[in-house]
Order: structure tokens, then C-alpha cells, then sequence
């Protein structure tokens, strides 16, 4: 029973495990632990096969050609994040204020997948990349390789624990700074949390490797953003506190959001003491013109390094950055090419060239970025099943104003409830609800809830006049009763008080700050609770993943317990299994590899079994898996 515990550790079976533990333990490496993973993965190996990947409608696995992996030149230069090792945040913030040309993230791990491929790039495809990243492209700013939705979509989806996805990205790449996107007081879900999660999940992260957090709140409501920016300073990480953008500073009939707003935003987010301030765009609104005279103006209101985010939505992405740019703009997201543009962020390959010659040009080995780039060309192919974007640019996300993030959500959401065909009619009621909320910021999560609002309104044939009309005999979605209860923060304005009254019916509204009324986690408390559910005593990063995520965090572990590590497959098995006659070979650790073939399968029996006959290293084994398809 002492082994069995054992082998089902979550450290163990997700290969997780640190070093004390392997000493400690060395009967784990004998023979019967190999097996046992080889086991566990042909097991899940025979699951896809038989029944497929949810979200992936394909008959029969695709034949790929081969991946091109990355030759890069290494080239030696001191780097950001040698900096912030050994002379830390405000060095960083002084190197970045003394370079002339602009200074480039890459977002290729974290916002490009999110925006194109529904946040389904896993692990097993950015560690062939990382270290060519690291040593090809030490100019880097920094690499975004977390939060946002991987966190909850790693677990909830890919199987893979995203704190595993840290630590390994950050052995291969020691010499890039790591950044982060944080929700404020949401973190990385979609609620608040009380302050001592926020607190501890920004120590722990630190700790775990993440160097730049990147602090927003989905209302622009500084109160939600000050513990989160006060608890990375204590880390001696850098913090970045952000605005996001909406409206159009240039258009005379928007002026809710106007430059005032902004530059008087600049001044309180600088006066909280992080160390840089991001312009977050997340709908890839900021048209070229605005981005001049917007980071014009900041740059004369406040003494902190600019990063701008924006989304290539429009198609205009590369003229905003430039002109972002030749404004004075310090640091601009990018991503590899073959995953940039549309929703995702701009071309790192082709800002290069647009700044060619000119006085802030990038740092950028365009040859090792070209390597990296026919890599991500060949892996992109794998995640087809989750293409839902834009195949050419939509001017009209200057209307609608959907984050490039959101927009193929929405839409997979709008095809679970039948809307599908109906995604035109949800982009114009996504206007229209924003209107109704008072025009909001709109980003995860506040953004969510317009959606909802959104699809709620054309799934029930809803017109605006009909919420006042008939509001009182309408059960709202959650999410929009919680935003009007007051959950989310306060919007710049207020809420509307009409609609406030329709939605929350008799239900009460705070005015000040969720975390106020939050009661503290007792972590204590949570180990216990989570000991018992685990079997173990759990580290400190599961303890937040469970409280951030009870059933997501609770559901990986016991697809961990069933089949092993599947992060360690390569992308065309995890998502569609093997074919027959097949090889493939699973390398679980050095020196230990599974070699499985599949070389048959069974018709099905009377109860729709079927047997996979498989050869795991030499021996014949055998799954039998019910074909629920
Ligand atoms: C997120 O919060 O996930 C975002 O990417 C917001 O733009
Ligand atoms: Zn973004």
C-alpha cells in the first residue's frame, strides 16, 4: 500500500518530483515504476484512440510532416534578466530607460496561443523551442509564458500542471526574465480572491520563476491592483501596473475614456511604486494615430519605462506599434511570426523590418528568429482543431471591442448553445450590452460578463428595450448579477442605477473594495482538507491551485492517477491517439524512454469493449478500452 501511495503521488506521476524526493525514495526507479508508467500512458493512449480528444472531430490522426526544430546561433550578451539577478528590479528599470532602440516581449508562450489556438499550446512544444528562444534572442525584454487563461486551461484541458510547465521553461531558459499576465485581485481566474491568496500566489510564482507580473484589473479600478503591485515589490521582482485601453482618446463622441482619463490614471498607477507602466490593449483598438499622441503624453506625465500590448485584430497592429514606437515607446509585445497577427499580437519579424534602418530598431537576430519561426510554422499544424479565428483582418473589432483572448471563446461558446451561426448578431449585442453597462472596460473578466450578457440576450431573442421592459421576470446569467452586485470592483462611472436595479432585483451591492469583505484563507486549514483528499501533503503550489481551482485541480489529479504524465507525449498523440502500426517513443526522464507500438485493434464486444494490443518496450500488453464515440 506504501509503494502504491506513492506511485500515485502527483509529484511522482506528474514527474514533478524534486530531488529529495527521488534520494529519499530510490526504490521508485526499479523496474515495476517504468512499467507502471507505461502502463498508464498506453492507457490513455487507448482512450484517444478509441474515443478522441474532446474538441478534436478528426476521424483519423494527421499525418505531419517533420518538425523543423530551431537551429540558432548563441549569441553572449548580458541580459535583462542577468540584471535583475544581480542588481535587481530598479537596474532593469534603468537599463530599459537607457537604450535607444525599442525592447521587444515575446508572447509566443502565453497571449499568441491564447488568442489563436484557445490557450491550447502545451508544454512538450515550447520546450523544444525554449532554449533556442534563450540563447537565440537574449535581447529580449522578456518572454510572457504565463497566466491568463493557461493556468486554468493547462489543468483544465492539456493535463499538465502549469507549475511544472514554470519550472521546467525556467531550466532551459536561465538567461530570459519570465513574464506574466496577473488579474489583480482576480489572479489568474475569473473571481476575487481575498488578499492572503493574492499575496501568497504572487510569492510562490516569484519563487517558482515568473520575474515581470503584469498587474491589471478588468475595470481600470486601482483599488483592485494596489496588493497585488505592493505584494510583487516585496518579492523584488518587477511590477508592471497597467491600464487597459478603450474608446478612441481621437474620437470627439467617445470621450469617456479621453487622454485626460489616461494621463491622470498614468499618475496614479506610478504613484503606487511599480516599476513600469503597460498600455494594455486588449481588443487591438489603439489605432496608430491615438498610439502616437497617447504614448506621447504619458511619456511627458510619468517617469517609468512604457510597454505597450495590442492585439493585430485590425490588421493595423505593426503601424500602431510604430508609431508607438517613434513616440518613445520603451518596450513592445510581439509574437513569433506563424503565431502572431489576427487576434494574436503583432509579427515580431515584421516590426523588425518596419523599423529597419530606423533610429529605435529592435535588437533582434533576424536569422535566429527565423529558425524559431519555422519551427512554430510546423507545430501550429497540430493544433488545427483549435483554429476558430480570424483568417483576415476585422476593422470591425473597433466596434464591437471583444479582447483578442475572448473572441474565439465566445465563439465556441456561442456554438455550445446552438448561436453558432449567429456570431454576427453576438459581436453588434456585444456592443450594445457594453452601451447598456455605461461602456466598461472590457477584459477578463469583466469582459466575460458582457458576453454572457451578450449571448444571453440573442439566445433569448432580447433587445435592449425588452431588459427594461421585462427585466424584473428575468433570471440574468451569474456572472452579470455578481458584476452589478459590485464583485468585480467599480466601473470608471459607476454602474448604471436603472439597469442595476432590473439585474440585482432585491439582491445588495457593495461600493468599496471585494477584498474587504473577503474572509482570509486559512492555508492551515486547506492543507488539512487537501491532505485528506490527496493522500499526501501537498506543496504550496497545489494548495493555491486547489483554492483558485477546487474541481479543475482536483479533476487533473485524478486523470494524473489514471494515466501518468501525459505532458510528456508528443502534440499529435495527446490529441488523437496513435494509428495502427504505429511507433512512438516517450521519453520520461533521461535514460528512460516507453517505446510503444499499437499494433492492433479489436472489434468490439457485446458491451462495446475494445482491446488495444500494444508493444510497450519489447512486450505485448494489452487495454481494453469501451469505445464511448
Ligand atoms: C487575460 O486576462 O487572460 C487576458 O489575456 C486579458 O487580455
Ligand atoms: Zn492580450
Amino acid at each position: 500500500p506504501f509503494l502504491r501511495n506513492v506511485l500515485n503521488h502527483s509529484e511522482f506521476v506528474s514527474g514533478e518530483a524534486k530531488t529529495t524526493f527521488i534520494d529519499s525514495t530510490p526504490e521508485l526507479f526499479s523496474f515495476p515504476r517504468l512499467r507502471d508508467r507505461g502502463n498508464k500512458t498506453m492507457k490513455y493512449i487507448a482512450n484517444i484512440t478509441v474515443n478522441g480528444f474532446p474538441g478534436v472531430n478528426q476521424t483519423a490522426k494527421p499525418y505531419f510532416d517533420e518538425t523543423r526544430y530551431p537551429k540558432v546561433k548563441k549569441i553572449e550578451t548580458l541580459t535583462t534578466k542577468n540584471i535583475l539577478e544581480t542588481k535587481g528590479a530598479d537596474a532593469v528599470v534603468d537599463y530599459v530607460k537607457s537604450r535607444k532602440e525599442v525592447l521587444l516581449t515575446d508572447t509566443t508562450f502565453r497571449d499568441a496561443h491564447q488568442s489563436l489556438l484557445a490557450t491550447r499550446v502545451r508544454l512538450q512544444d515550447m520546450r523544444q523551442v525554449a532554449a533556442a528562444v534563450d540563447q537565440g534572442l537574449p535581447n529580449l525584454f522578456s518572454s510572457e509564458m504565463w497566466g491568463g487563461a493557461t493556468f486554468d486551461v493547462a489543468y483544465r484541458f492539456l493535463n499538465e500542471s502549469p507549475w511544472y510547465r514554470l519550472r521546467e521553461l525556467r531550466k532551459l531558459m536561465p538567461n530570459t526574465m519570465f513574464q506574466m499576465l496577473f488579474r489583480g485581485s482576480n489572479a489568474v481566474g475569473y473571481q476575487n480572491y481575498p488578499d492572503n491568496v493574492i499575496q501568497e500566489f504572487i510569492k510562490v510564482a516569484a519563487e517558482e520563476g515568473i520575474d515581470v507580473f503584469r498587474v491589471f484589473d478588468s475595470l481600470n479600478w486601482l483599488p483592485q491592483m494596489e496588493k497585488s503591485i505592493q505584494a510583487v515589490r516585496d518579492t523584488g521582482k518587477i511590477v508592471e501596473a497597467t491600464m487597459c485601453y478603450t474608446g478612441d482618446i481621437l474620437d470627439d463622441n467617445r470621450q469617456k475614456y479621453n487622454i485626460k482619463y489616461y494621463k491622470d490614471l498614468a499618475k496614479e498607477l506610478q504613484a503606487t511604486g511599480a516599476h513600469i507602466l503597460a498600455i494594455k490593449d486588449m481588443a487591438g483598438i489603439l489605432k496608430p494615430q491615438a498610439a502616437y499622441r497617447l504614448i506621447s503624453e504619458l511619456k511627458e506625465t510619468v517617469d517609468m519605462p512604457l510597454h505597450l500590448h495590442t492585439h493585430d485584430t485590425s490588421g493595423n497592429g505593426i503601424i500602431t506599434c510604430s508609431a508607438a514606437v517613434t513616440a518613445g515607446v520603451d518596450i513592445v509585445d510581439v509574437a513569433t511570426a506563424a503565431m502572431s497577427s489576427g487576434t494574436s499580437q503583432p509579427s515580431m519579424s515584421s516590426l523588425y523590418y518596419a523599423l529597419e534602418n530606423g533610429k529605435r530598431a529592435p535588437e533582434l537576430d533576424i536569422e535566429n528568429a527565423a529558425q524559431i519561426n519555422h519551427y512554430w510554422e510546423d507545430v501550429r499544424k497540430f493544433y488545427a482543431p483549435f483554429e476558430k479565428g480570424l483568417t483576415s483582418p476585422q476593422t470591425e473589432v473597433y466596434l464591437h471591442e471583444m479582447p483578442g483572448g475572448q473572441y474565439t471563446n465566445l465563439q465556441s461558446q456561442a456554438t455550445a448553445v446552438g448561436l453558432g451561426l449567429r456570431f454576427d448578431e453576438v459581436k453588434a449585442m456585444y456592443h450594445t450590452v457594453n452601451m447598456m453597462f455605461g461602456d466598461i472596460i472590457k477584459v477578463t473578466p469583466s469582459s466575460k460578463v458582457v458576453g454572457d450578457m451578450a449571448l444571453f440576450m440573442v439566445q433569448n431573442d432580447l433587445t435592449e428595450a425588452d431588459i427594461y421592459e421585462k427585466g424584473a421576470s428575468l433570471s440574468f446569467p451569474e456572472s452579470v448579477i455578481s458584476f452589478f452586485a459590485g464583485d468585480l470592483g467599480q466601473p470608471v462611472g459607476g454602474f448604471p442605477e436603472k439597469l442595476q436595479k432590473i439585474i440585482l432585483k432585491d439582491k445588495p451591492f457593495i461600493t468599496d473594495r471585494p477584498g474587504l469583505h473577503a474572509t482570509p484563507v486559512n492555508f492551515d486549514d486547506v492543507v488539512v482538507e487537501l491532505t485528506e483528499k490527496l493522500g499526501y501533503a501537498p506543496g504550496r503550489h497545489e494548495v493555491l491551485s486547489y483554492i483558485l481551482y477546487p474541481q479543475v485541480f482536483l479533476d487533473y489529479q485524478k486523470m494524473q492517477n489514471e494515466f501518468g504524465s501525459v505532458t510528456l507525449l508528443d502534440t499529435p498523440t495527446f490529441f488523437n491517439g496513435m494509428r495502427v502500426g504505429e511507433k512512438i517513443s516517450v521519453q520520461i526522464e533521461k535514460g528512460k524512454t516507453l517505446l510503444i507500438r499499437l499494433d492492433s485493434i479489436s472489434e468490439p464486444d457485446n458491451e462495446g469493449n475494445k482491446t488495444l494490443f500494444f508493444n510497450l518496450n519489447g512486450q505485448r500488453r494489452e487495454m481494453v478500452v469501451k469505445d464511448t464515440s
